[in-house]
């Protein structure tokens, strides 16, 4: 044998995976998932989290909502959406169907101070043709900015709320449809302070919080803040920080929900599509400077 190899044994993988674009995303091949997994599995799973953001498992028809509960109690502590009310039978699951489309671009929650860390969703029904999922790598799109508008981005908040401006965001849908999600989505207000630059808990890598729950940046107008967050979000939404997925019924996806964006595409029409979600507990936000996001109301 030689030294080297015996310097530095080779691991054998425990995941067969397959990046899917260049910046962000991974298919993980051959792993069943459930709440019995082995220790070993599931930590590879969270590496595989950390190095791709986003993880897409096919074909995983043997979870059932109990199952994905379970299965999402290994990778952390699930916890139920703060306002809209959780499937019937479940403790944690929301179902996004025909109904609910999530066609903005967005961070799961960011309403609260610490919001969820990740989000684990099952396609139950998917359309033949469309309903696609993108998701958008936040760290690129931070690394990608000049440095002179990263130096403006370190140091600037952003207040983001559940009360943010629905029909700027979904133009065709009825009004009174939207009123009723509406009612329920803001039963309860919060109002949130993020820094524009997070730095990860675990990677330390420093990503942009932005996303349709964004008002307006703390010090700026309403009309400076519109155009600078144009100006950011596009960053998030190159396509080459970017993954689209193809559902089928059965797959799963598990996201990073501290430094990345999604959207579900709507062009399925009267298709049905049901998707059900469970998401982790996070932590608090810090920023470069090492202060915290703080919650300014909640009534
Ligand atoms: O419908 C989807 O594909 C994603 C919906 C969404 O935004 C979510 O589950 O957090
Ligand atoms: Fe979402």
């Amino acid at each position: 044998m030689s030294e080297s190899a015996v310097a530095s044994p080779v691991q054998p993988a425990l995941l067969d995976i397959h990046p899917i674009s260049g910046r962000i995303g991974a298919e993980v091949r051959g792993v069943r998932l459930s709440g019995q997994l082995d220790a070993a599995t599931v930590e590879a799973i969270q590496q595989a989290l950390l190095d791709y953001k986003v993880v897409f498992f096919r074909g995983q028809s043997q979870l059932d909502d109990q199952g994905q509960e379970a299965f999402a109690k290994l990778l952390g502590e699930p916890v139920a959406h703060p306002t809209v009310p959780v499937r019937e039978g479940t403790r944690y699951l929301l179902e996004l169907d025909g109904e609910r489309r999530a066609n903005s671009w967005h961070t799961d929650v960011t309403f609260v101070d610490a919001y969820p860390k990740a989000s684990i969703l099952r396609s139950v029904v998917a359309p033949a043709a469309g309903g696609d999922t993108v998701w958008a790598n936040a760290a690129t799109a931070y690394t990608d900015l000049p440095a002179e508008l990263r130096e403006l981005a370190d140091s600037l908040w952003a207040i983001h709320s559940n009360e943010y401006d629905y029909a700027g965001y979904k133009p065709n849908v009825d009004p009174a449809r939207l009123a009723e999600f509406r009612k329920v989505f803001v039963a309860s207000v919060y109002e949130t302070e993020h820094p524009v630059v997070r730095v990860h808990p675990l990677s330390g890598e420093r990503s942009l919080l932005l996303g349709h729950f964004v008002k307006r940046f703390k010090g700026l107008s309403k009309r400076d803040s519109q155009a600078l967050f144009e100006l950011l979000q596009g960053y998030v939404t190159r396509l080459e920080n970017s993954v689209r997925w193809r559902w089928q019924a059965g797959d799963v996806a598990i996201w990073d929900n501290r430094a990345t964006q999604h959207y579900a595409v709507d062009d399925y029409g009267d298709q049905p599509r049901v998707v059900r979600r469970v998401t982790l507990a996070g932590e608090v936000p810090v920023a470069v400077d090492g202060r915290r996001s703080q919650t300014l109301r909640h009534q």
